[in-house]
This record gives structure tokens, C-alpha cells and sequence, in this order.
């Protein structure tokens, strides 16, 4: 298979200014005409042929300056077509059969409407074009479809004319005024219902707004929109971004590879991202709708004003996006809590792929699969890169240093070193050293020690960066740490310090400590590193309830159980040491319980125990169901030790009525974290709790959180509840997406079992993303079913990935880094995993997305 190499990048030798497209649309058959204005790239190689990208297309016509031409040829899927001057008209025909794609890349049919998907490279699934992100053209779209079947046809920009044609047909024509890359194209074809309203910029503007989903759906679109329009004021206040066009068309679909796509002015959402209502979404549905709708919107400048030179800068994009949506949702709600489920998301996703096979930087050397890139680390730590930089500067000079980066590269296909730079001139820093971030990979280990005599404290941190495939060294990046020193009598601090660790080991020093004080450290998850700090579980029982920043309050929760459970895994926790590590901790939750200071948002959050993919990233080859056993073992102590605590908590939360207010929304959480706990140290209780909440629920929070519980329990409650659900609800994709994660993720002994009836129930179907996520993802991330010892649920995994590999590679190629973890899972079961990847191997045509994924998975 083909390398991609960053350090390959040349500029295209020729230049796509226009494009005219003509579509003639038709479920089974949808003719394309591209007209493409070309012109010769002062800056390119000069070369007199132009390489148009083509996957799965082969032209009907070609003609250059109006007249038909023969002396193209194919490159492989690309067509090479000999130019001889410096500028021509280029038009090419092809045809696409939308509704036997189901890749769901390019142009494609979903419930009876066409849609496309172009990033990062379906555009050429359309037609043939320098399908690359440095090629920036005004776009001109024509389409004509029948009218019944397409009475609503959208692409990107403003809608300039319509009208009727024959025989039942309609046309309409949009242009786009900003010069935008291939992928961020987008044509919408369908019966659709919008709900439209408007928005006023801050400079007087009125911007139409419409989401539009199936006719039904156009009751559960209200919080899209209010969250589209906090994002347009919030990007205007916050980063003084206002938006461009007079026309914002926002598309639910439900067959759909990922969450969202941000094509100029006309964003296709998948379905689980635009509709909610209380009786069918949840809380945390409601919250990932808000982040998406930002997410998509304010990429509106950072991704389509300012795009990516190439697919190696895809964190130039994608990591300033999700630091600008985590912000946003911050702002929107709770701050303390958004920073911690962030923050959670980073180590379960991201420090697993940072530490595996597939490790890369946020700025890769190569790749063969782009698709295979779009991953927590390009995301999620390259938002914390970019938070690190903010961190540093201060918000003033951050938000200067990105004034002056939209301002500079306006209009233009930009790099990370080009973000960097902007950042080191406007917020005035020197970010030498910190380019290190955007080239190596690996999760930074920072190890901290304390010391204190007499009146001075000596802080002595030493930093490693990790090994990773193709890195084996590294150098020593720029770590800001916040911390502060708290007196433990006192309970004070004074006044938090940021302190910069850029050396392999170094030492702080902090005068006028008469008493040894207690180290808050890493304050707010300041960088994305792990800290490796032996302490006694007095000082984070301490800090778990003194801190004053919130997320230092839960880590020190989360510190002092991932200590138990590391020594009760590693079976050197005796029975008496157990006793007592149990009780600092049933203490400290006590403590949380009963601290009025805080509200039920942030309580929930001190209530999680970790997750079991991050307790696996603690041991260098970790034994899945030692971890899941010491982690339910816990949890059932808790839950039978605090269970008066825990049915008061449920009681008083039951009480509250439905409401979106923060304030009903924490009581909400915890109703279901206490049912949780009951469920471990007292089931009949529970059981009949979860109950009760399943029939009372007039919420979906409440109602999958009861369901959850009961899908774990044995008894004919569980059928009976499943079955309620599956029958109230059928009909809602959605929500019997939910009926299927519940089961697939539960604790229930034969979820294996349950699983495969699962996959021949009718409702099951490979061809649809958001289904097979359901059920699989579930499963993958369940890991006491996944892991099970007779190796079943790796081949549950593998024979989906070898099942659906031929339909749709993305997502298929989305399941291998489950199994692509088996260096650090122990022996027996590795074994079992590694034999998985290698029948995925051994078959005859696999997708690029997947041999990629697989090959390194084994290498
Ligand atoms: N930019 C898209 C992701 C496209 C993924 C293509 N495989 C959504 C987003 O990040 O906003
Ligand atoms: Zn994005």
C-alpha cells in the first residue's frame, strides 16, 4: 500500500479558480457535469499535465475549451489530462449510482433523500477533481430531480435562481462566494422540513437559519437551534468571528459515517447531533448536541475561512475546533464539570491510542488512510496542545495571537506551523521548544516529588516522553503545571503558580513553609500528562475535599481510588490494608455526599470511579478481568457500606421535578449514579428503586438510566423492561439505538449471548453506522464482555470488522484499535486478540482503511 509522506508535499501545479457543477439527480443515477476553470500554479512544478483524483468514477466525456479530447488516460483511479497552455476550460462527465454507495462517502442516498460526504476525499466519488485541500475554487451548482421525490435541493452558499423543468422536474442554482476546498463541498437532495429562524450578527446582519430533517422530526430541532445560535453570538464575542453568508442550512441524516461535517453554509449532521426532546434524549445527549452544533459552526472559520494546506495539518483544524467547542460548552454550562468530562474523554480515548501501535504525533509524518487520522489524538490532545499554548499567554494574548492567525491566513490553506507562528508573534511567546508537542507522540510521564525542612519546600519534577512506533527517542517538552502549596491546617493556599518543567528533571523551590504543605498539582489538567506522585491517601482525602479548583478536587478522588485498585489488582493490597485504603475512601465519599458547598453537577463527577480502560493504561500488561473485578468489588463496598447514604441521596434527587436547569439536570445524574451503586451493594433495593424510575420517568435520562441498571440485573424485571422500551419507542432510531447499547454495555453475565440474538434482530442492520456503534462499539468498550476469557468477544469484533469491511471501511476500520491493544493485555488473551487481527489480515481484499489499521495493529 501507498505512503503518504508529510515531507512529500508539493504545491499543485495547477490552480482550480471556478467550478461549475451540474447535477442531474436521480436516486439510482445522478449524471455529473464539472466544468472546471484551470489555470497553471505560478508556484507548482510546472508540469503541462493535470492530475484529477477519481476513486470509483470513470469519465463519459472530457472536453478542453468546449471541444471533445482522447488523449487523457487513467492513473490508476486518477484521470491525467496533457494541457497545453496556462489557462483552459476542463469539463467532465460522469455518473454515480447514489444508492448503492454504501460507503457513504461522495454522493449517496439515505431514506429515500441524496446527501454527500466529501471530507477527506470523496469529492473524487463525484467527479473527477485535485481533490486536495490546497485547491481552493468558488463553487457554482446547478441541479435538477424530480419534484416529488426532491422538492427541497440545497448546496452550499446562497440559492441565486430556481424554477421548473420537464416532466415533473426542478432545478435550482446556488453559488457560494468563498473559496472553498473539494471537501468542504456539499449537495442536499430531498423532502424535507425545515425549522427556520434568524440571527443577527453583530454588525446588523440578518442570517436565515433552517435545520432540516424528515417531515416528523421538526418538533425535536428546538435545541439545535438555540445552540446554533449561542455558538454565533459566543464566536463573536469570544473570538470575534462573525459569520459570513446570509443563509445557514444545517441537514439531519440518519445513515451517516461520524458526527457532523462543516461544509460552507449547508452542515450535514448526522441525526443523533440535531434531534432532542426530553422524553427521548438524554442529558448528555442535549450537551453533545450543544458541543457538535458549535463544534461544526465555529469551523466556519477555523476549517473553511482558514482551511488545511494538506490532511497532515488536519489538527490545525480539528484541535482548534474542539478547543473552541469545549470553551464554548463551558460557557454554556458548567465549566468544572465540562473540564472534567473532557478531561475523562482524553484518558480513555486518547492516552490508550498515545501509548499503542497506532500512536502518532497531532501532526503525523504519513499515513496511508486519512480516514484513519481522524482520532482522539489529532483532536482532543491537539485541542490540549493549543489550551497549553492559551495556558501560557494568558487569554489576552492567546486571543491577540488569534486575531492575528484568522487575520494572516484569511482565505488561505494554512499549516500548524503557520498557527504556531501566529500564536508566538500576536500572544508574544516563545513556543520553540513547544513545536515538539505537534511532532512527537506519546503521553508524556511526569514524576513529582516533595520535599520539605525547615521553612522550604523542594518540588523536584523529572519528565520522560514515552517510546512510540517509529519514534524511539524523544526530547523534553515544555509541561505547564499549575499548583498550588495548601497549608493542612489552615486549608488555604497562597495563590496558585504556574510553573514550566522543559528539562528532562528540575527543581522549584518555595520559601516560608513551616509546616510540610500539601501539593495541588496539574491544576485544571494544565497539560496532558500522566503524573506519577506516591502520596499518602490522607493528602488526597485532603485535597478531595479542600481543593479549590474543581478538577484538582477530582483528580485527587480519582488518585486515591486508581492507588487502591492498582495495589488490589496487583495483589499487594493485604486484608488489613484493604480495610483501610476501603475506608479513605468510603470517607471521602462520605464527605462528598454531605458537602452542601457543592452543587449535584459537580458532586456526580467526585462520585465517578475511573474508568476501566484508564486503570489498564496504569499497568504495562494489565489483566482485564482482575481490573473489572476489583473495580465492581469496590464499587459493591461502597454501594453496601454507604447504602443509607446512597437511598437518602436517591430519594431526595427523585423528588426533583424535570427541568433543563442545572440544578434538575445534577439531581437527574446522581439519581442514577446512587441506583448504580445500590445495584453493586444492594440489589433487591436497587432493583426495585429501578423500577420505580423506569415507570415514574418522564425524562429519557431517567428512564435509560433505570433501564441501564435493570439490563444488568437478572430477574424478569429486565425482560420485561427491555421489551417496554423496544415497543414504546419503536420507530425512534435513535432511542432503539440506545436499546442496543444498553444490553450490549451492560454488566449482565451473558451479554455475549445476548449480543449475537441482538445482531440477527430485525432492527439490526450493517447499513447503518449509527446501529452497528450501537451494538458493537458497545461491546468493544464493555470490558468484561469483551475480554472474556474464551476469546468470544474478540471474535464478535473480528468478524464484524471482516463482515464489514466490504460495506463500509470507515467504520469497520473504527473497531481494529479494540484489538489492536494486545501487547498490553496479558499473554493468554493476547494471544487470542493478535490470532483475531491476523484472520482480518489473511482476507483477500481488504480496505485500505482496515489493512492500515491492522497491519500496524500486528507490526
Ligand atoms: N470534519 C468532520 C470530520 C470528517 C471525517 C471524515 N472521515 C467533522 C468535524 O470534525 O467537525
Ligand atoms: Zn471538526
Amino acid at each position: 500500500p501507498q505512503v503518504i509522506r508529510r515531507e512529500d508535499y508539493q504545491p499543485p501545479a495547477w490552480l482550480v479558480p471556478e467550478i461549475l457543477l451540474d447535477f442531474r439527480l436521480g436516486l439510482e443515477s445522478t449524471n455529473v457535469t464539472a466544468r472546471l476553470s484551470v489555470r497553471r500554479n505560478p508556484d507548482g512544478n510546472g508540469s503541462a499535465t493535470l492530475r484529477l483524483n477519481g476513486d470509483q468514477i470513470s469519465p463519459l466525456a472530457v472536453r478542453v475549451d468546449g471541444a471533445a479530447v482522447n488523449d487523457w488516460r487513467l492513473d490508476g483511479p486518477d484521470l491525467l489530462l496533457p494541457l497545453s497552455g496556462e489557462s483552459h476550460q476542463v469539463e467532465i462527465e460522469t455518473h454515480v449510482n447514489p444508492a448503492s454507495n454504501s460507503q457513504l462517502m461522495g454522493l449517496y442516498a439515505s431514506h429515500g433523500m441524496l446527501c454527500t460526504q466529501c471530507e477527506a476525499e470523496g469529492f473524487r466519488r463525484i467527479t473527477f477533481f485535485p481533490d486536495r485541500p490546497d485547491v481552493l475554487s468558488t463553487y457554482r451548482v446547478r441541479m435538477s430531480g424530480d419534484k416529488t421525490a426532491f422538492p427541497v435541493l440545497l448546496s452550499n452558499g446562497n440559492c441565486e435562481s430556481q424554477g421548473e423543468g420537464e416532466g415533473g422536474t426542478h432545478w435550482a442554482e446556488w453559488h457560494d462566494p468563498w473559496p472553498k476546498p473539494s471537501y468542504l463541498f456539499a449537495l442536499v437532495a430531498g423532502d424535507l422540513i425545515a425549522n427556520h429562524d434568524t440571527f443577527t450578527t453583530r454588525s446588523g446582519r440578518t442570517v436565515d437559519l433552517n435545520i432540516w430533517v424528515r417531515k416528523g422530526d421538526e418538533e425535536r430541532t428546538q435545541h439545535a437551534m438555540e445552540s446554533l445560535k449561542a455558538s454565533m453570538k459566543w464566536d463573536e464575542e469570544a473570538f470575534g468571528r462573525e459569520y459570513d453568508l446570509d443563509l445557514f442550512n444545517i441537514v439531519a441524516v440518519s445513515d451517516f459515517n461520524m458526527g457532523a461535517m462543516e461544509n460552507k453554509g449547508l452542515n450535514v449532521f448526522n441525526t443523533r447531533y440535531v434531534l432532542a426532546d426530553p422524553e427521548t434524549a438524554t442529558d448528555a445527549d442535549y450537551d453533545a448536541i450543544e458541543g457538535v452544533i458549535g463544534h461544526e459552526y465555529f469551523h466556519n472559520w477555523s476549517g473553511n475561512r482558514v482551511t488545511c494546506r494538506d490532511w497532515f495539518q488536519l489538527s490545525l483544524k480539528e484541535g482548534f475546533t474542539v478547543l473552541r467547542d469545549q470553551m464554548f460548552s463551558a460557557d454554556m454550562g458548567s465549566s468544572a464539570v465540562k473540564r472534567i468530562e473532557d478531561v475523562r474523554i482524553l484518558r480513555s480515548a486518547q492516552y490508550p491510542e498515545d501509548s499503542g501501535p497506532l500512536a502518532h504525533s497531532i501532526r503525523p509524518d504519513s499515513y496511508q488512510e486519512i480516514s484513519n487520522f481522524y482520532t482522539a489524538t489529532i483532536y482532543n490532545k491537539g485541542a490540549e496542545v493549543i489550551r497549553m499554548m492559551r495556558t501560557m499567554a494568558g487569554p489576552e494574548r492567546f486571543r491577540a495571537g488569534t486575531d492575528l492567525y484568522f487575520e494572516r491566513h484569511d482565505g488561505e490553506a494554512a499549516t500548524c506551523e503557520d498557527f504556531v507562528k501566529a500564536i508566538e508573534d500576536g500572544a508574544e511567546l516563545d513556543l520553540g521548544q513547544f513545536r515538539l508537542w505537534y511532532s512527537q507522540a506519546g503521553t508524556p510521564q511526569v514524576a513529582v516529588d516533595l520535599e520539605h525542612s525547615g521553612d522550604r519546600v523542594v518540588l523536584k519534577l523529572a519528565q520522560v516522553v514515552p517510546p512510540t512506533p517509529g519514534q524511539p527517542e524523544k526530547q523534553p517538552v515544555p509541561v505547564p503545571l499549575k499548583l498550588a502549596l495548601f497549608d493542612r491546617e489552615t486549608g488555604q493556599h497562597r495563590g496558585e503558580e504556574l510553573v514550566i518543567l522543559d528539562k528532562p528533571e528540575q527543581t522549584f523551590t518555595f520559601e516560608g513553609y513551616p509546616r510540610a504543605p500539601v501539593l495541588s498539582i496539574n491544576r485544571g489538567f494544565s497539560a496532558p500528562v500522566a503524573i506519577a506522585f506516591e502520596r499518602p491517601a490522607q493528602d488526597l482525602v485532603f485535597l478531595a475535599a479542600h481543593d479549590d479548583d474543581p478538577f484538582a478536587r477530582y483528580e485527587a478522588m480519582q488518585s486515591l481510588v486508581v492507588q487502591h485498585l492498582i495495589a488490589a489488582v496487583g495483589g499487594s493490597l493485604g486484608e488489613g490494608a484493604r480495610a483501610v485504603e476501603r475506608d479513605a475512601i468510603g470517607q471521602a465519599f462520605k464527605a462528598i455526599l454531605a458537602d452542601d458547598s457543592l452543587d449535584d453537577l459537580m458532586r456526580g463527577e467526585l462520585l465517578i470511579l475511573p474508568a476501566e480502560g484508564y486503570l489498564a493504561e496504569q499497568f504495562l500488561v494489565a489483566d482485564p478481568t482482575a481490573i473489572h473485578a476489583e473495580r465492581e468489588a469496590l464499587k459493591a463496598w461502597l454501594g453496601s457500606k454507604l447504602k443509607d447514604s446512597f437511598a437518602e441521596l436517591h430519594d431526595r434527587v427523585s423528588a426533583v421535578s424535570y427541568s433543563r436547569d442545572a440544578a434538575a439536570r445534577g439531581a437527574r445524574k446522581l439519581k442514577t449514579q446512587a441506583l448504580v451503586y445500590l445495584a453493586a451493594g444492594a440489589p433487591a433495593d436497587a432493583k426495585r428503586r429501578a423500577i420505580e424510575q423506569y415507570r415514574q420517568a418522564d425524562n429519557m435520562t431517567d428512564r435509560q438510566g433505570a433501564l441501564m441498571v435493570l439490563a444488568g440485573l437478572e430477574g424478569p424485571e429486565r425482560r420485561e423492561a427491555l421489551a417496554d422500551y423496544h415497543g414504546r419507542y419503536s420507530g425512534n432510531a435513535l432511542v432503539i439505538d440506545k436499546w442496543f447499547s444498553l444490553q450490549a454495555g451492560s454488566l449482565h453475565p451473558d451479554v455475549l449471548t445476548h449480543v449475537q440474538a441482538l445482531a440477527e434482530h430485525p432492527d439490526f442492520t450493517m447499513a447503518n453506522p449509527n446501529r452497528v456503534r450501537a451494538l458493537y462499539m458497545a461491546l468493544a468498550m464493555n470490558a468484561k464482555a469483551f475480554h472474556a476469557p474464551s476469546g468470544e468477544g474478540y471474535r464478535m469484533i473480528g468478524e464484524l470488522i471482516r463482515q464489514l469491511d466490504p460495506i463500509n471501511p470507515q467504520t469497520a476500520a473504527r473497531f481494529v484499535p479494540s484489538l489492536g491493544r494486545w501487547r498490553r493485555i496479558e499473554p493468554r488473551r493476547a494471544a487470542m486478540m493478535r490470532g483475531e487481527l491476523e484472520r482480518i489480515a489473511a482476507e483477500p481484499s481488504l480496505s485500505r482503511d482496515v489493512l492500515e489499521q491492522v497491519t500496524k495493529s500486528l507490526g
